[in-house]
């Protein structure tokens, strides 16, 4: 206790000496650049075009130091759709769709729909959920998303709340049980927008909490979380170089890793894509608000190699075990084994065992950016009310893709589990 006090008071001090960060950034050369081209052209030119557009993949264009004019519109475009639904958008995704319009210099869009004082009222909506029912509308992602968006954005907000909405103490009952590294790294670059407006001793070890959780997650191979959580998780680690000593983390090595991911097609989905280039540009949300409004010509040359797809269909069939258990309630646990072409997706087997029994296997999906979401299985729909939702895993692991993404092996045995969170 007392060495994270000294810490954060020499982060605090340090923040007055330094408030640029310091070298701790490390980001893509350029002939490394030949494979964020290949991340870019995933995003400007999707495999399957999604109704809906992320506006963080307008974002990454905007951070990237390559730039392609033509698709940074149509995204605009999009992004500009969705804020006509901003009644309808969720906390968080109206802060992500904000952020947006403010690294493509849209600032008077932000000003005459009222966008700041919308959100406001969607964060207390959000805080006010804590206080009575102990939860958020949403989840902490989106908090984090909202504290950024309002303070980057000038909204009013008060640092003494903020500090205690996202105190140890607070941010425990959520997710101390399975800390999520990604939601750690978005409230660490909310925190540090916050921190550097209003400096705050409080705000400061929250930080200092936070940065320790990520850095525990840091794993043998050099990811921080999982793959997908990596690269927010270098952003946060890129803006708060003061909360850890320079052993701690080996930046080359994380951003090595990374890279060496792309021909492998981690990152085929746009939003993979999207969510991870930032921190390879050495850039950070909290960059957004000084992107360059000068309208820069340019057009990239998709012709780039993209990753290779997973090879899909063969005439080798696999066999796995298929399983469904409600352990909210204990009363289902069924399972079958079903045989599938070598190479399909988690998807596929649901489906095989769906079309052997429907009324066990019988599940519901809903198409996202992320792929699809299973949102019912067995009858049984996961509720945000009841913050259930269905987990994937595979050996009694919990899965770091979705169903229309992880590629099963001849003997898995799957599950789809209804699980808290
Ligand atoms: C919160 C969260 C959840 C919550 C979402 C519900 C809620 N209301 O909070 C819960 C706990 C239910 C969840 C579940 C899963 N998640 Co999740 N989730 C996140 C997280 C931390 C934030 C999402 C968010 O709020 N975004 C901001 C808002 C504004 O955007 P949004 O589009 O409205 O967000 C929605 C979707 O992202 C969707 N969603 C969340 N997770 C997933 C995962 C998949 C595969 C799909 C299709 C949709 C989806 O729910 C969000 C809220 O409604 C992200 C982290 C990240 N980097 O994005 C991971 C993340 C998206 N999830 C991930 C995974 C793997 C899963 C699971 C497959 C885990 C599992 N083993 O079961 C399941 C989904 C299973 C299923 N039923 O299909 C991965 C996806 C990686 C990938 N390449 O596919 C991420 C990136 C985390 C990570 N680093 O591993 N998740
Ligand atoms: C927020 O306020 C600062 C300082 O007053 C100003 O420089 C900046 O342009 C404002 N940002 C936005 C998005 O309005
Ligand atoms: C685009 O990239 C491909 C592959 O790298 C290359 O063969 C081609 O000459 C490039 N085209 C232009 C116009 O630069
Ligand atoms: C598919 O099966 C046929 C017959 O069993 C075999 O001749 C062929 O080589 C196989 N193709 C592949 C791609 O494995
Ligand atoms: C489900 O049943 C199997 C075999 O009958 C058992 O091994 C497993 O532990 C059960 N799972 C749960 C969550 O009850
Ligand atoms: C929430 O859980 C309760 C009790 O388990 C259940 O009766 C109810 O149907 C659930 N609500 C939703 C929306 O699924």
């Amino acid at each position: 206790m007392r060495v994270s006090q000294r810490l954060s008071l020499v982060g605090f001090l340090l923040f007055f000496f330094f408030p640029a960060h310091p070298c701790e950034i490390c980001e893509a050369d350029d002939e490394q650049q030949a494979s964020l081209a290949s991340l870019m052209a995933t995003m400007i030119e999707p495999e399957q075009p999604f109704p809906e557009v992320d506006p963080s993949i307008l974002i990454a264009l905007k951070l990237a130091r390559q730039n392609d004019e033509k698709a940074e519109k149509t995204f605009l475009n999009q992004v500009k759709q969705n804020i006509m639904q901003r009644e309808i958008l969720t906390s968080g995704q109206l802060a992500l769709n904000m952020l947006a319009l403010t690294a493509a210099c849209q600032k008077d869009v932000v000003h005459d729909y009222k966008l700041v004082k919308k959100l406001e009222e969607k964060f207390q909506k959000e805080v006010d959920s804590i206080d009575t029912s102990g939860h958020p509308l949403t989840n902490y992602y989106e908090l984090g998303l909202d504290v950024l968006a309002l303070c980057l954005l000038n909204g009013t907000y008060s640092s003494s709340k903020i500090a205690k909405l996202f105190s140890a103490e607070q941010m425990k009952i959520y997710i101390g049980g399975r800390f999520s590294v990604d939601t750690g790294a978005i409230s660490v670059l909310a925190l540090t927008c916050v921190n550097r407006q209003n400096p705050d001793e409080m705000i400061g070890s929250n930080i200092l909490w936070l940065v320790d959780k990520i850095l525990k997650e840091k794993k043998q191979d050099d990811t921080i979380g999982n793959i997908y959580s990596t690269g927010e998780a270098m952003q946060a680690l890129f803006v708060t170089p003061e909360y850890y000593e320079e052993g701690d983390w080996d930046c080359k090595k994380t951003l090595k890793k990374v890279l060496n991911q792309i021909p492998q097609g981690t990152f085929r989905l746009p939003i993979a894509a999207a969510q991870v280039l930032p921190a390879l540009e050495g850039k950070t949300y909290l960059d957004l608000t000084h992107v360059s409004c000068q309208s820069l010509p340019g057009h990239l040359n998709t012709s780039t190699p993209k990753p290779a797809e997973p090879t899909h269909q063969s005439n080798e069939t696999i066999s796995v075990t298929y399983r469904v258990v409600d352990s909210i309630n204990n009363n289902i646990n069924e399972s079958t084994i079903v045989s599938v072409p070598e190479g399909s997706v988690f998807l596929k087997v649901m489906e095989a065992a769906q079309t052997e029994n429907k009324a066990k296997f019988g599940f519901k999906i809903k198409q996202t950016q992320w792929g699809p979401y299973v949102t019912s299985v067995h009858g049984i729909e996961a509720s945000s009310k009841n913050r259930t939702y269905w987990e994937l895993l595979s050996n009694g692991q919990s899965l770091t893709e979705g169903a229309g993404s992880f590629v099963v092996s001849d003997g898995d045995n799957l599950e789809v589990r209804l699980s808290k969170y």
